[in-house]
């Protein structure tokens, strides 16, 4: 009678357990497609491989990412990357709030000019209330979000002459991304800005279609722009914008409990070690970057406290009008945080 029972009794675990694995084998995919602008030569592409390798080792190869670098599942064009995770298009994504502030409003924040002064900022923001409010904007919009990286504070860089006030950028031609935020900000500086993807800039750099661009350094050094042109380069902090890594909604509920933390997990840890790749070299105590580039041929200009002023007040007009669009409660929210960083 007991055996029976013990017999009886390992028959359902056995069938409980096929079940089980029989579920995540029909629900997951072979391969879940990962969406990201630049590829593993960069911190960014960096983080998204860290984050790939860490979870398949620890879901013990049931979740296996492939990277899919210069957003080749949306054709390159990064503004459309959001829509793409939602739709299903792609699996998970490493992306810029940049290129997904066309979708959700509230991402501008962190494009507006000079509101960010420091990485003690930049943390202040990310991993306080304004991060949270902003990972569920972007949960509303249809996406699962699971930690903040950062691709870096974007300096500004061209072909003709060296940059110290906003009078140096009249006329000049530069490609900017993502939202109209950005047009704003350089039309404001009475620069002629036009925009256009990550892959065509690198071409319109090479030709002079355009005079200059701005990007991290991690991005220009890696991207080699000393070598179509770009010889003079300003250090301005005028932003730096947040990676986020996220998962698509159908994607992530197909998943058993255990491995959604598993994912979310690795996201944060991948993202850490990330954030820290992407502060090697462009600090005053580690400026390796900086001495990289001055020995490819590159000039590299700081701003004074005066000059740097003068950028700041040509772009007020920018955030007073943005302001609105982003939400006045989270703009102020972000300046309650920064003063008090
Ligand atoms: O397109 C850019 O400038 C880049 C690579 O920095 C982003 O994707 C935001």
């Amino acid at each position: 009678m007991k055996l029976r029972k013990l017999l009886a009794l390992t028959a359902s675990t056995v069938a409980a357990f096929t079940m089980a694995t029989s579920a995540w084998a029909a629900n997951y995919k072979s391969e879940y497609k990962l969406s990201l602008v630049v590829g593993t030569a960069f911190p960014w592409g960096k983080g998204a491989e860290i984050w790939a390798d860490m979870v398949r080792e620890r879901t013990d190869g049931r979740i296996n990412i492939k990277l899919y670098p210069g957003v080749s599942l949306v054709q390159g064009d990064q503004t459309r990357e959001f829509t793409a995770i939602r739709q299903g298009v792609i699996d998970m994504a490493v992306g810029s709030t940049i290129n997904w502030s066309p979708q959700i409003k509230q991402l501008n924040l962190f494009s507006l000019p000079f509101l960010m002064p420091d990485f003690k900022a930049v943390d202040a923001l990310v991993q306080g209330k304004v991060g949270e409010q902003m990972f569920e904007f972007i949960e509303k919009g249809g996406v699962v979000p699971l930690a903040w990286g950062e691709n870096g504070y974007r300096q500004i860089s061209n072909s003709k002459h060296t940059i110290t006030s906003p009078e140096d950028l009249k006329g000049l031609k530069l490609r900017v991304v993502g939202s109209p935020l950005f047009i704003d900000t350089f039309t404001a500086l009475g620069a002629n800005p036009t925009q256009m993807s990550w892959a065509d800039a690198q071409p319109a750099l090479a030709t002079g279609a355009v005079d200059g661009q701005e990007n991290p350094l991690s991005i220009f050094i890696g991207s080699k722009l000393q070598d179509v042109g770009q010889k003079y380069l300003t250090l301005w902090n005028y932003m730096s914008d947040p990676l986020i890594y996220v998962v698509n909604k159908q994607v992530w509920e197909s998943w058993t409990e255990e491995d959604r933390e598993i994912v979310a997990k690795a996201a944060q840890d991948a993202a850490k070690q990330q954030i820290q790749i992407a502060r090697q070299g462009v600090t005053e105590d580690d400026s390796s970057l900086l001495d990289e580039l001055e020995k490819a041929g590159v000039s590299v200009t700081s701003l004074t406290p005066e000059q740097h002023q003068a950028f700041v007040d040509a772009t007020k007009s920018v955030t007073d009008k943005w302001k609105k669009t982003i939400g006045e409660d989270l703009v102020n929210q972000a300046l309650k945080d920064i003063e008090n960083r």
